[in-house]
């Protein structure tokens, strides 16, 4: 590595596998992955981004907290770099004194966040284990991406959400064969299907599109934005939020006409007829007729009855982008899409029926025999708290408040420290300057990151951690085919620590070094947990390199074909309702839920129902007229590798999409800097105007990096500036990003 000879291996990430060459030192270039149809252009900013000067090259702790425990000035930059020995001995000490002051429940380490692709060294595993390992730790229950899945789908079809994705419905290859009418609510866009957590290598949702359109399948989009589908789709501009109303206009349409199928509803559903009297109107006088939907959609009567009909005429998918439920009520679409589908009656047909997710992530839709992943084992967790993982301000700011999640009653627990490590909550969760608020309460804050993040810059203790190129590690996705070596390409940049080193340090000053290594160094660990996918590997008749094998061939190819019957839950259900039952109580669909209706939630009762949000284009005012959306950024990771990227030309402030119409009525143009804010802050951004989004709403990327601290303008155009922090519902409490109003002007 230091014979300034240049040298090219291949690696992998989230955004898939690519070379990089070095020059001994430094990395100088990074090239496609061969195999790659449609390989990402993310790493071309690699080379930049590693050697940034936003790294953190040192251990950092912020010189007021060190003198006074101050809380309230974070964000303030004044830090002292004391070498590594001595900032781990204050760390450990801090640590120490919070878990016997106030014990072990009072300190979070969710740490919700990507972090990087290598299996051993994921930052999140490895923060876990270590806070296990010191006596437990508040964790948090399930995703930004999907939490509130996670949370209303098991009531529906009776399967963890990530199994419904992964393993329940139809691949691919199934859908170009059998689908004749692709519905997509939010689209499948191939830019979001590009990333996956471990990563995809051969990135082929826009080959399966040009399958699709070669095979005449229909392909409508539905939606705030045409470019949420391939080009060629049709798209059905609708506002976002009312996806729910459209749905049961389509379903009020299935029922009026005879096209409903109630001998599929009445042998593989429970509730149909606690949803129909709603559905018509009979309990609150509304019928959800096409009439009653098209001004809350936007989509006109007479477009929804015809695609009703088509639906019902044509073997139909309906599929859901999880930004859907990445919004207030966000319950209600997902459940409802089940109901609609369930109408058609094509649910376990091939090629029919409901799916969520494909293109929200790479590798939903893949056909795979399954020999799982590699993670470091985390121990186990001796404190039971658990909080809904975007609740995370309001536990900091109302510790021992009351809250309702999935038919518990909880309360918030009182938290001191705050360890996280692999994740940007100043770029990810809503209403930052709320977060800014809620940061000020713990004690102390502890951060491991290689960049100086939003999040970094506002941690009381930083730790710098290596990058991937950094360190040795093994790049494995459960739902790839491919497996690679990561070699370590550069020596760690400044005097970064791999994650694992650090918790190795401060295990040691706890006591509990031995528990937290079990004795292995790195390359152990790696070796270790490698020998437990080969023998997975073995055992399923997979042919798995050994590992001095692989790292001499850097990657290999599995073969993971099968020729069992791909994803049978919903086949046999459907040919065996009574054998092969769903995991509901019932057995069946659940149109009606009892278990859902017990809990008594007005924003989440028994069936689904329209409710709109509190912050949509319905409920538009004077002072914030527009719907902000907040899609994921198509030339990186949230807010990954930004600090290179923020440095290109034209990249920053963040580009929004505007409509044409709401464009000249504020004198905007393309390329105008503008201040797009409402009650909560205000963002620059450069304006894009156009026609691809529906009237009434903006789309501003997640990804910057938050510029100011609490309460002035962000000039990077972070949009959590502008989000609302609320739970989706009492039932799911997930983000409701998706749900905000704005409003916009042209800066000066
Ligand atoms: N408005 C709005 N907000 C959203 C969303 C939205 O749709 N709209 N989407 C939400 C969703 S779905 C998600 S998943 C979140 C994403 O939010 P995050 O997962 O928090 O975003 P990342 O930028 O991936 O954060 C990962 C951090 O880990 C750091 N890191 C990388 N490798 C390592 C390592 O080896 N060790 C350590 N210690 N750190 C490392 C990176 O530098 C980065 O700062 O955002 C959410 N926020
Ligand atoms: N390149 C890239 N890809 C990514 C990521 C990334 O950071 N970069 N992040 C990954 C992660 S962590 C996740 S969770 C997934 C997220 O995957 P998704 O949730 O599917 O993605 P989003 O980009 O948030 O939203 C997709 C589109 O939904 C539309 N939309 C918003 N609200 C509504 C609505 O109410 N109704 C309808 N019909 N449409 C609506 C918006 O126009 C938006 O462009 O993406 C993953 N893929
Ligand atoms: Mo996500």
């Amino acid at each position: 590595m230091d014979d300034n000879t240049r040298h090219r291996r291949v690696t992998s990430s989230h955004w898939g596998a690519f070379e990089v060459e070095t020059d001994g030192t430094r990395i100088i270039a990074t090239y496609p992955f061969a195999p790659d149809p449609a390989p990402p252009a993310i790493p071309a900013i690699l080379p930049a981004a590693v050697h940034h000067a936003s790294r953190v090259a040192r251990p950092a702790i912020r010189r007021a907290w060190l003198a006074s425990r101050d809380r309230t000035g974070r964000g303030d930059g004044d830090y002292v770099m004391p070498p590594w020995d001595e900032a781990l001995d204050i760390a450990a000490g801090e640590i120490d004194r919070i878990r016997k002051t106030h014990g072990n429940g009072s300190i979070y380490g969710g740490s919700y966040g990507w972090a990087s692709a290598g299996r051993f060294h994921h930052a999140q595993g490895q923060v876990h284990r270590f806070l296990n390992c010191i006596g437990g730790y508040v964790a948090s229950f399930g995703s930004y991406s999907t939490g509130c899945a996670q949370s209303i789908m098991p009531h529906v079809f009776g399967e963890n959400f990530l199994t419904l994705t992964y393993e329940v419905q139809d691949s691919y290859a199934t859908i170009a064969q059998h689908t004749e009418t692709l519905v997509m609510f939010g689209g499948i866009n191939p830019k979001n299907s590009m990333v996956s957590m471990g990563g995809i290598t051969e990135h082929q949702t826009a080959g399966w599109f040009d399958r699709f359109a070669a095979k005449g399948m229909t392909r409508i989009t539905i939606g705030p934005q045409r470019g949420d589908a391939p080009h060629g789709c049709d798209w059905l501009p609708c506002r976002p939020g009312s996806d729910t109303a459209l749905m049961l206009a389509l379903a009020h349409v299935l029922e009026t006409e005879g096209l409903a199928d109630h001998t599929f509803l009445d042998r593989y559903t429970v509730g149909y007829d606690r949803f129909r009297p709603y559905l018509m109107g009979q309990g609150d006088g509304t019928p959800k007729t096409p009439e009653w939907a098209a001004p809350l959609t936007g989509v006109a009567a007479d477009t929804i009855r015809q695609l009703a009909r088509r639906m019902a005429a044509t073997r139909t998918l309906i599929t859901l982008a999880w930004s859907l439920q990445r919004a207030e009520h966000g319950e209600q679409p997902y459940w409802m899409s089940a109901v609609l589908a369930a109408m058609l009656g094509q649910i376990g047909l091939p090629g029919g029926g409901v799916g969520y997710g494909y293109g929200a992530i790479g590798g939903i839709g893949k056909d795979f025999k399954p020999i799982g992943g590699m993670t470091l084992p985390q121990g186990t967790n001796p404190v039971t708290d658990v909080i809904p993982v975007a609740r995370v301000a309001d536990m900091l700011l109302n510790p021992g408040a009351p809250y309702d999640f999935n038919g518990d009653r909880r309360t918030y627990p009182d938290i001191r420290l705050v360890y996280w490590a692999g994740g940007n909550p100043f770029h990810h969760h809503q209403d930052l300057n709320r977060l800014h608020q809620a940061w000020t309460r713990p004690e102390t804050i502890i951060v491991n990151e290689p960049w100086w993040t939003a999040t970094a810059q506002r941690a009381d203790i930083v730790f710098p951690a290596t990058t991937p190129y950094e360190r040795e590690d093994i790049g494995r996705s459960p739902l790839d085919e491919y497996l690679f070596h990561m070699p370590q390409l550069i020596a760690p940049v400044g005097q970064a620590r791999d994650d694992y080193a650090i918790f190795t340090g401060l295990a040691e000053r706890l006591g509990v070094g031995a528990a937290f290594t079990e004795g292995r160094d790195a390359g152990q660990w790696i070796a270790h947990l490698y020998d437990g996918l080969h023998a997975r590997g073995v055992a399923a008749g997979v042919a798995v390199p050994d590992l001095d094998d692989l790292r001499t061939m850097n990657w290999v190819k599995l073969d993971l074909a099968t020729d069992e019957q791909p994803k049978p839950v919903l086949r046999r259900f459907r040919a065996d309702p009574e054998g092969a039952p769903l995991k509901t109580p019932s057995g069946r669909i659940e149109i009606f839920s009892k278990t859902i209706d017990s809990f008594g939630y007005d924003d989440c009762p028994g069936h689904p129902v329209w409710l709109p949000p509190v912050e949509w284009q319905g409920a538009a005012t004077a002072a914030a007229p527009l719907h902000l959306v907040s899609p994921q950024p198509g030339d990186k990771l949230h807010s990954q590798l930004e600090a290179a990227l923020a440095d290109l030309e034209g990249t920053r402030p963040e580009t929004i999409l505007i409509h044409e119409t709401d464009a000249a009525a504020r004198g905007i143009a393309t390329g105008d800097l503008v201040r797009v804010f409402n009650a909560r802050g205000a963002v620059q951004a450069r304006a894009r105007v156009s026609d691809d989004i529906v009237h009434g709403v903006v789309a501003l990327p997640t990804g910057a990096w938050l510029s100011a601290p609490g309460g002035n303008m962000d000039t990077n155009g972070n949009p959590n500036v502008l989000t609302r922090d609320v739970g989706t519902s009492r039932l799911g409490q997930g983000t409701s990003a998706h749900s905000a109003l704005v409003e916009i002007e042209r800066m000066g």
